[in-house]
């Protein structure tokens, strides 16, 4: 049988405009507290912005989450076990991936990323690294419902989640999220997730407003992208980055705030901003060992074992699919 039917996301229309991007903002805008979803942060420009942050010596969590599957081989290899399917969620361009194929002889590799273009890159250059390893990319949104490939039905699977990626939802949304990965990937699968962990506020601040000023340009590059797609007159010289620590929620925030008032249209709709009010743009939620493991048991998912780096900034862990039984 044929791959999984792709669900594309992202459309775009004969403007070369996507419509979910236009109602996303159009939306968020119109609330008390403007907000844009932080997905749309990952243009071409976005996405290299990205990748320079992860360089940024203030941000930690991809070094530290590196340094964990790079020490742990052994024990992934002795509580994962040869033969699994590995289904990585967003998968991006990773660098972390083959450190994990390399450790755990699976049987298929399955990555699921909403752009296309960057799924038939990393694709290819696994394939190229592990010759003989069934790679079967589907091109789908993770957040919604997805059928994985016919070739992997019957093998067991390990989801794999890093770069605590799960950190920029809110509880119910993560919760949806891992209770659909629980129902896509099956009994008897498991789950390794990347975890960011609380810690200084300023160590956190840091991270997400590095000196070079790169996180502000990824943050200010989602203004430039509102203005050039979708016809926007946001003056971006009067925008500032910030990113602040909120401590109820233990979550970085990050916002867009105007250094003084202003109007601006979108799409032809009429916007204002009062000086110091933000456009919320990102939260990046951190955990403790027990948030964490009471999120993953919210989802379904039952944690077994937890890695921390040497430095003690970031958790990995590793759960096993919940089997439903009578309480208590
Ligand atoms: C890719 C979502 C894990 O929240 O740390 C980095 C994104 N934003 N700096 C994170 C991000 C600003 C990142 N995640």
């Amino acid at each position: 049988m044929a791959a999984a039917k792709a669900l594309t996301l992202v459309e775009v229309d004969r403007d070369g405009v996507s419509p979910a991007f236009r109602a996303d903002v159009l939306k968020g805008l119109s609330e008390p507290q403007k907000a844009v979803p932080a997905r749309w942060f990952y243009d071409e420009a976005g996405s290299r912005l990205f990748e320079d942050i992860t360089q940024r010596p203030e941000y930690y969590p991809t070094r530290a989450e590196t340094e964990i599957l790079t020490d742990r081989c052994a024990e992934f290899r002795e509580l994962i076990g040869p033969g699994r399917a590995v289904v990585e969620f967003g998968s991006g361009s990773s660098v972390k991936t083959p450190l994990l194929l390399g450790c755990i002889d699976p049987a298929a590799y399955v990555p699921l990323d909403i752009s296309g273009d960057f799924l038939r890159a990393s694709a290819e250059s696994l394939a190229d690294k592990f010759p003989g390893l069934p790679v079967h990319p589907v091109e789908a949104d993770f957040m919604r419902d997805v059928a994985l490939p016919e070739a992997v039905a019957n093998l067991p699977k390990l989801g794999f989640f890093p770069g605590s990626t799960i950190g920029n939802m809110v509880a119910r949304t993560a919760v949806d999220l891992l209770r659909t990965m629980r129902a896509t990937l099956g009994e008897g699968s498991q789950l390794l997730i990347g975890m960011d962990l609380i810690k200084d506020p300023g160590v956190l601040e840091a991270a997400y407003d590095d000196a070079a000023g790169v996180t502000a340009a990824f943050n200010l590059n989602l203004a430039r992208r509102i203005n050039t797609e979708l016809g926007g007159t946001i003056p971006l010289e009067s925008l500032r980055h910030v990113a602040r620590w909120n401590d109820d929620f233990a979550r970085i925030e990050m916002h867009l705030e105007a250094t003084r008032g202003f109007a601006f249209e979108v799409a032809g709709r009429r916007f204002e901003m009062a000086a110091g009010e933000t456009i919320h743009t990102e939260n990046s939620h951190k955990f403790s060992r027990r948030s964490s493991f009471t999120l993953l048991l919210a989802g379904g998912w039952t944690p077994r074992c937890r890695w921390l780096d040497t430095r003690e900034r970031f958790s990995l862990i590793l759960a096993d699919a919940t089997v439903p039984r009578s309480a208590p």
